[in-house]
């Protein structure tokens, strides 16, 4: 019995692994509840943050979970040069990469306001894609060497407006789906390499990329009231999800978007317990 406790204290199901998150800016986001997660499991972890701003706070989350500062790297996805310069850098720190996060989504918030046909400018499609989209090939890609030899696992993050539609979620709606698109491309190219790559379908969850939306706090309770689990999403059950992904005992698993939404996706005309 000691032995078994002392095991359960020492092993996680991803002990000797390690991963790169990029997409945290806060507590609240998404990619801190998969980094906490990673790391209760006994992964290892390196992180990138979008600019400055941000940085001493990714610094001082990454401390919490035993990452050191040398292990935090600046990368704007929109640029190559960032991408190209983070795995540098990366490859200075560790000689391998097993789990790969991508947690990054962005459009220009005109877009995500009013009528779709309205409101939809070239510009403002080329970002959505460019940040949300294109940037997953791009840091797979740039992931490669690091990962050569060790059956690495890719997670990113979709929403369900990438298959239907949603009110103001707009050209995100199409970038996501584009993004869902890469997922099953990549999985088909690197798939022979042994690595998997696969999209967590997350439910919506109040944080910073979500405080901007009109109506948000609406829509979680909306949300929570016609789920069949009625309640909302956490980032506790997406950083499980991808802990699980992430993990030898997803090795069958590669190319999919798994929904994890307490199941809202599922009703075509969600019940409610009132009216
Ligand atoms: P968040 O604001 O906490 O995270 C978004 C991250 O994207 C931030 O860390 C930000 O710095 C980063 N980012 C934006 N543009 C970037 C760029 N050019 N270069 C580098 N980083 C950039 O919000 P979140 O909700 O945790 O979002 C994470 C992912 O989850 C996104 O892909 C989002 O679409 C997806 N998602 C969110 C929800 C939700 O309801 N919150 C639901 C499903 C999917
Ligand atoms: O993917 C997202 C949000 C991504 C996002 C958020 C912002 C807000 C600030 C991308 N770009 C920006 N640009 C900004 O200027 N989600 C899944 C959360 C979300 O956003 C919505 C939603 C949901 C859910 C927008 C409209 C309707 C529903």
């Amino acid at each position: 019995m000691l032995q078994a406790q002392q095991k359960e204290d020492t092993m996680g199901m991803l002990s000797g692994k390690r991963a790169l998150v990029i997409g945290v800016a806060s507590k609240l986001s998404i990619a801190y509840g998969i980094a906490d997660a990673l790391h209760r499991e006994g992964c290892d972890l390196a992180f990138t943050y979008q600019n400055d701003k941000l940085k001493d706070r990714v610094l001082g989350f990454a401390e919490g979970w035993g990452t050191p500062a040398s292990r935090c790297f600046p990368c704007d996805v929109a640029s190559d040069a960032d991408i190209d310069h983070a795995f540098v850098e990366l490859a200075s720190q560790w000689d391998g990469l097993d789990i790969l996060i991508h947690c990054v989504a962005f459009a220009p918030g005109d877009q995500l306001a009013g009528r779709f046909v309205d409101v939809t400018t070239r510009e403002g499609f080329h970002v959505a894609h460019d940040v949300s989209a294109y940037s997953l090939i791009g840091v797979t890609r740039a992931a490669q060497p690091l990962m050569s030899g060790r059956a690495g696992s890719i997670i990113t993050l979709s929403y369900l407006g990438a298959v239907q539609t949603m009110p103001n979620y707009n050209v995100m709606g199409l970038a996501k789906a584009s993004l869902e698109a890469g997922v099953r491309y990549l999985a088909t190219s690197l798939g022979p390499e042994g690595h998997r790559v696969n999209a967590i379908s997350a439910g919506p969850i109040r944080t910073l990329a979500a405080s901007g939306i009109k109506d948000f706090r609406s829509m979680l309770a909306y949300n929570a009231s016609r789920t069949p689990l009625r309640r909302n999403t956490t980032i506790e059950e997406v950083g499980n999800t991808a802990a699980f992904l992430g993990s030898d005992l997803a090795s069958g698993i590669t190319g999919q978007v798994i929904y994890v939404d307490n199941g809202f996706s599922i009703t075509a005309m969600g019940e409610s317990d009132n009216a």
